[in-house]
């Protein structure tokens, strides 16, 4: 296996198509830029963002305020310790495109989840926390205003365009029993 190991603390790495990758101490941006695998990457402590691309990846922020960003594919995304926000902004496919977050803490001073208002249409205003009344719990929206559905039994995450008239699209999973509210998510441009 090809691993590449961050050459100094802190910085800005572009180490191409090494698909494992290792961050240390400092605050590391691992964004490997060849979209031909899947990447495995490892911020270590610090403030680290990640970048993952098309293929389905593994990210682990480690220590500290992490910066995660499956893009495309099937990603692991594990924070670490830290408020660690996740982002998605790629298009939905409920088979190719659904992350699974494995550590997210909900809350305040808790982890955040991104979305993307050019995704997530209707979602709400870029820079603005979700709204109580987009966000719904339970098997199936009942509200047509509802945008984000948490079905807490399956910690499963749909986006759904018009709410209880609408298809919902699956795009993330959580570890089993966490608890989810509006202000967990957190809307971009
Ligand atoms: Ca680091
Ligand atoms: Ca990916
Ligand atoms: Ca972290």
């Amino acid at each position: 296996m090809a691993t590449w190991v961050a050459p100094n603390d802190n910085g800005w790495y572009n180490p191409g198509s090494q698909q494992y990758q290792y961050g240390l101490n400092g605050d590391d941006e691992l964004a490997p830029t060849n979209d031909n695998k899947s990447y495995i990457l490892y911020g270590g402590s610090g403030n680290d963002e990640l970048y993952g691309q098309s293929y389905d990846d593994d990210l682990y922020g480690g220590n500290n305020a992490d910066y995660l960003v499956g893009d495309y594919g099937n990603d692991n995304l594990f924070g670490g310790l830290g408020q660690d926000t996740f982002v998605f902004d790629t298009t939905l496919n409920k088979n190719k495109n659904v992350d699974y977050i494995g550590d997210f803490q909900s809350g305040s001073g808790g982890d955040l989840i991104q979305l993307s208002k050019s995704i997530f249409k209707g979602a709400g205003d870029k820079n603005t926390f979700l709204k109580s009344n987009k966000f719904e719990e339970g098997k199936n929206a009942t509200s047509s205003k509802t945008k984000i559905l948490y079905n807490e039994d399956k910690a499963a995450l749909y986006y759904t365009k018009k709410g209880d008239e609408g298809n919902k699209v699956l795009f993330a999973t959580l570890q089993p029993g966490v608890k989810l509210d509006n202000d967990d998510f957190y809307i971009i441009a």
